[in-house]
C-alpha cells in the first residue's frame, strides 16, 4: 500500500508529480503489480487517431493480480459477501481462495466449450457471485466479456450479441428483484431469435421453469461439475482488450466501449484504494449493478485488486422495506458505503424513520456515482446515514473513463455539498468554451475536457474506431472531450453541470435521446417523435417525449401506453418515457432541425419567453404545444 495517499499535501504533491513526470509515475504504481513480463514504454499516445498505448509490451493476466499475487496473504479472506434479494435467505461469503477455485472452474468449462482468448461472451445475469466469476473466468482466459444489464430487453440485448459477434451468453434462469421472478432466460430465447451463438450457459437461481435448447444451452453446474479448480491464466498484452460495454451517446445505437488489461488493473486499483481509503478488513460495499461501469472498476476488479472485502447486493433500496440499505450496512458491518443520488433520493422520501433502529457506527465514508448529486440529498445523506461523521465522496466519471476522474479522497480532501472537488493524480482537466478556448483560472464554466491520457481511458468503440474519433476526440483538437458542462469555482474545486448533448441521465443511467425516439418511432402509428430531458425530484432526469401520431380510432390514453410498452420491448423498462405528450407538430427550424430548446422548455414546465422562435417553420406549434403540456 505505498501508492496511498494520506494527507493533502501528499496529494498534492502526488497530483504536482504526476503532470510533470506522467511516465515515472505510473511506472511505479504499476511496478507493485505481478507482470510476466515487465512493459518496455509506459506510455505511447496520439489523440489524434486515436491511438493510446500503456505498459505496451507488457504481459500478464489481471487474475493472477487478484488471486495468484495476493494468495499468500488473503487466501482465508472474504472477497465476495453475497447478500440476497430476500433478507430470509442466506448471506454467501466466498474467501479469495474459494473465489479462484470458481473462477479456475468456470475457466475450465468455458474452455471445454470452445471459447477462446480473443473470444465475445456476453454475461446476462443477476446480481450473484457466479457473475463476477463469470467476468473473472472470461478475462483468465482471456476472453472478452460484454456484461449486459439483465433489465435491458430481448432486442437491446440481441443488438449486444450482433454488434459484438459473440460465441456465448452466460444468464440464469431468472432473477429475484424485489417483490418480482423475473425470467431471464426467456429473454435470452427471445434475443436467440435473432442473434444466433454457439452456446448459452445457465446459472440455477430462480429454479423456474426454462426452455433448454439440446446441443446448445447447458446448465452452469452441470458444466463446472468435473472442472478442475486449477486453471493457468492465459498471458495477455497489456493493450489486448479485457473488456466491452455498451453505453450509449448522442446518437442512434449504443457504443461498445473498449477497456484493455494494463492500463484498467493499475487505474481501478489505484483510484479505488484512494478514493474510498479502503483498510485492509473493511468491508466496502457499492451498490451498482455490475451492467453499468460503476459494477465493473468498483465492485469487482478495483476492490478485488486491492484485495479487498467486496460486497455484492441482489436487492432493490425498498425491498422489504425502505429500511434494507441501512440493515444491510448493520448486518455486514459496511465500511465504505457507495450508492447513486437517484437512490438517496427515492429513500429520503421515506423519512428517516427506515435509518432509525439500525446502527450505523460502522460507517467510515459514503460516496456518490453516477449524476450530480443535489445539495438537499447531500446534506440528508451526511446528517442522516453518515451522522456527520462520514466524508462524503462525489466521484465524476464515465464508462469511458474506466475509473474515477474527479473526486475528494475520503477523509483528505475537504468536501463542498454538489461539488466533485479536486482531480485524482494523473488526470488533467481542462474547461473550455464552444470554440475550443481553454478557460484558464477559477471562476470560469464550460465544457469539460481531458487533454492526456489516462491508465484506463477508452481505447476504441468495438467494430467502428471512427466513431470513437468522431464522439471523444474531434469536437476539440487534442483533446478528451467529457460530453459534461462543469464550473471551476474560486478555490478550483469542480462542480459538474450535467450533459451538454442529446444524453439524458435517469436514476444514473445514461440514454440518448435518439435512442428512445427510435424505440418510439418503432410504434407503427408513430410518425415523428422528439424526446428531451426534464427535471424529476427522484430519478434526476424524467424521460418527456413529444410525439406525432397517427391516431387512427385509438384513445391518447390507449396510444400512450402502447408506446411505453414499445420501448419497453425495444430498450428496457428503464427507457420508458415519464411522460407522452400527442402534438400536432415539433418545432422545427426551416432546415428541419428540432428545436430542443423549446421542448425542453416546456418539459421544464416553463410556458413563457421562449426566446427566438422566429426561425421557426410553423411559431404556432409552439402555443399548441404549450396547450397540451403534461
Ligand atoms: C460512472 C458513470 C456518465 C455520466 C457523466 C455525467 C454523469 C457520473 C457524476 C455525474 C455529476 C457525478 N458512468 N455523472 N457521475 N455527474 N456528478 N459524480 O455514471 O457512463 O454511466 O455515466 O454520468 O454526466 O458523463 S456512465
Amino acid at each position: 500500500m505505498s501508492d496511498r495517499l494520506h494527507t493533502l499535501s501528499g496529494y498534492l504533491y502526488e497530483y504536482q508529480k504526476s503532470v510533470s513526470q506522467p511516465e515515472e509515475f505510473w511506472a511505479r504504481i504499476a511496478d507493485s503489480f505481478f507482470w510476466r513480463k515487465r512493459w518496455n514504454k509506459t506510455l505511447e499516445w496520439n489523440f489524434e487517431k486515436p491511438d493510446v498505448k500503456w505498459f505496451a509490451g507488457g504481459k500478464l493476466n489481471i487474475t493472477e493480480n487478484i488471486f495468484e499475487r495476493q494468495l499468500f496473504t488473503h487466501a482465508d479472506q472474504a472477497a465476495i459477501i453475497w447478500e440476497p434479494n430476500d433478507p430470509n435467505e442466506e448471506t454467501r461469503t466466498l474467501t479469495y481462495r474459494e473465489l479462484y477455485e470458481e473462477v479456475n472452474r468456470f475457466s475450465n468449462a468455458l474452455k471445454s466449450k470452445g471459447i477462446q482468448k480473443g473470444d465475445r461472451v456476453i454475461i446476462y445475469m443477476p446480481m450473484v457471485p457466479e457473475a463476477a466469476v463469470a467476468m473473472l473466468a472470461c478475462a483468465r482466459i482471456g476472453a472478452i466479456h460484454s456484461v449486459v444489464f439483465a433489465g435491458f430487453s430481448a432486442s437491446a440485448l440481441a443488438d449486444r450479441i450482433i454488434d459484438c459477434k459473440a460465441k456465448a451468453v452466460l444468464t440464469s434462469d431468472g432473477n429475484f428483484r424485489g417483490a418480482k421472478k423475473i425470467p431471464v432466460k426467456a429473454v435470452v430465447d427471445e434475443a436467440l431469435e435473432k442473434a444466433s451463438v454457439e452456446s448459452v450457459i445457465v446459472y440455477q437461481r430462480t429454479n423456474q421453469e426454462v426452455t433448454m435448447k439440446e446441443g446448445r444451452d447447458f446448465w452452469w453446474h452441470e458444466v463446472v461439475a468435473n472442472e478442475s479448480t486449477e486453471n493457468k491464466a492465459e498471458e495477455m498484452d497489456s493493450e489486448d482488450m479485457l473488456f466491452i460495454l455498451y453505453t450509449s451517446g448522442s446518437t442512434g445505437k449504443p457504443k461498445g466501449v473498449v477497456h484493455t488489461t494494463g492500463g484498467y488493473m493499475v487505474y481501478t486499483k489505484y483510484s479505488f484504494e484512494n478514493v474510498f481509503q479502503y483498510s485492509p478488513g473493511d468491508v466496502y460495499w457499492c451498490t451498482a449493478d455490475i451492467g453499468w461501469i460503476t459494477g465493473h472498476s468498483y465492485i469487482v476488479y478495483g476492490p478485488l485488486l486491492a484485495g479487498a472485502t467486496t460486497l455484492m447486493f441482489e436487492g432493490v433500496p425498498t425491498f422489504p422495506d425502505a429500511g434494507r440499505f441501512w440493515q444491510v450496512v448493520e448486518k455486514h458491518q459496511v465500511n465504505q458505503f457507495y450508492t447513486a443520488p437517484t437512490a438517496i433520493r427515492a429513500l429520503q422520501a421515506y423519512g428517516t424513520e427506515p435509518i432509525e433502529g439500525n446502527d450505523l457506527s460502522s460507517l467510515k465514508v459514503l460516496g456518490s456515482v453516477g449524476e450530480p448529486i443535489n445539495e438537499e440529498a447531500w446534506h440528508w445523506y451526511h446528517t442522516h446515514v453518515g451522522k456527520g461523521k462520514c466524508p462524503i465522496v462525489d466521484t465524476w466519471w464515465q464508462t469511458e473513463t474506466g475509473g474515477i476522474m474527479v473526486s475528494p479522497l475520503a477523509g483528505i480532501t475537504p468536501t463542498k455539498p454538489a461539488y466533485a472537488t479536486l482531480p485524482l493524480p494523473g488526470i488533467q482537466l481542462t474547461i473550455v468554451d464552444a470554440d475550443g478556448k481553454e478557460l484558464t483560472g477559477n471562476g470560469v464554466e464550460g465544457n469539460l475536457c481531458i487533454k492526456f491520457p489516462w491508465p484506463s481511458m477508452i481505447r476504441t468503440t468495438y467494430g467502428d474506431h471512427e466513431r470513437c474519433k468522431q464522439t471523444y476526440f474531434s469536437t476539440y483538437k487534442g483533446m478528451y472531450f467529457t460530453g459534461d458542462g462543469v464550473k471551476r469555482d474560486h478555490d478550483g474545486y469542480y462542480r459538474i453541470l450535467g450533459r451538454v448533448d442529446d444524453v439524458i441521465n435517469v436514476s444514473g443511467h445514461r440514454m440518448g435521446t435518439a435512442e428512445v425516439e427510435n424505440a418510439i418511432n418503432e410504434h407503427p402509428l408513430v410518425i415523428e417523435s422528439a424526446v428531451v430531458g426534464y427535471p424529476h425530484e427522484v430519478k434526476g432526469q424524467g424521460i418527456y417525449a413529444y410525439v406525432i401520431c397517427d391516431m387512427k380510432n385509438r384513445t391518447e390514453e390507449n396510444l400512450v401506453a402502447e408506446i411505453k410498452d414499445t420501448v419497453s420491448k425495444i430498450i428496457g423498462p428503464i427507457a420508458k418515457p415519464d411522460k407522452i405528450q400527442i402534438v400536432p407538430g415539433l418545432p422545427k427550424t426551416r432546415s428541419g432541425k428540432i428545436m430542443r430548446r423549446i421542448l425542453r422548455k416546456v418539459a421544464e414546465g416553463v410556458t413563457e419567453n421562449m426566446g427566438d422562435t422566429s426561425t421557426l417553420l410553423d411559431p404556432e406549434v409552439v402555443e399548441k404545444i404549450i396547450e397540451g403540456r403534461k
